[in-house]
């Protein structure tokens, strides 16, 4: 709004990022690495997304509830994503999603990476981009408002696994 105003200009809201993604990484580096028996999640944003701050910020939050959490980062195209998911096998999938330039291929893709998860992997989604249009036209686990949400499912999830 205030680069479009002339308030700010361009570099002002990249320097922000930076500063926003240096302190991001400053939190993670004070959370005790992972135990060896943390549960495994990964996750991105997908192909044509440039939001990094919000995949990153989940990376955090899961890795503060015990979770050995990994964040792939943004502009992910699917095929990747599918590899990711086989190649660490993990118990959690997060799918942050900012900006949808194109719906149809974007819920073609994402339900194809829900189909190589199978049951026994939860998806979880969140973001901005997710609104009421979109969402019944993916296969997920569940949506969550906020890392909040996700924190507070995740702990659940984390607690179950240990019965
Ligand atoms: C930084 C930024 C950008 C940067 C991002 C750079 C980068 N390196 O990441 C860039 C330059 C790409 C950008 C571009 C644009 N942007 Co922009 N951007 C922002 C800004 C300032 C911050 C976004 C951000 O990272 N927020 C921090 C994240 C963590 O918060 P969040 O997205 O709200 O996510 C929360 C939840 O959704 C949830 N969540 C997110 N993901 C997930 C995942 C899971 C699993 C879970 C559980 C939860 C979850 O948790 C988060 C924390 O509460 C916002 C304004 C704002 N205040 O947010 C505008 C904003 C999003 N942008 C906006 C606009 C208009 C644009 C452009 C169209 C501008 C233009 N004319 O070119 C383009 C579009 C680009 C595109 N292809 O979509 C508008 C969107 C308006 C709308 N209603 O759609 C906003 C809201 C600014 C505004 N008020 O006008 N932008």
């Amino acid at each position: 709004e205030a680069w479009d105003s002339n308030v700010l200009d361009v570099y002002q809201e990249r320097r922000g990022c930076e500063i926003a993604m240096r302190l991001i990484y400053e939190l993670r580096s004070e959370i005790p690495p992972p135990s060896s028996a943390a549960p495994i999640a990964i996750g991105g944003a997908p192909e044509g997304d440039p939001y990094q701050l919000p995949t990153m910020l989940v990376e955090l939050a899961l890795r503060e509830v015990g979770w050995n959490a990994t964040s792939l980062g943004n502009d992910l195209p699917m095929e990747s994503f599918v590899q990711a998911a086989h190649d660490y096998d993990p118990h959690m999938v997060w799918m942050s999603v900012s900006s949808v330039s194109e719906p149809g291929m974007f819920v073609a893709a994402q339900n194809q990476l829900a189909e190589s998860l199978g049951e026994d992997v939860p998806l979880l989604i969140g973001g901005r981009a997710l609104n009421d249009k979109l969402r019944p036209r993916l296969r997920y686990t569940a949506h969550c408002d906020s890392i909040r949400n996700l924190v507070e499912l995740a702990a659940l999830m984390r607690l179950n696994r240990k019965k």
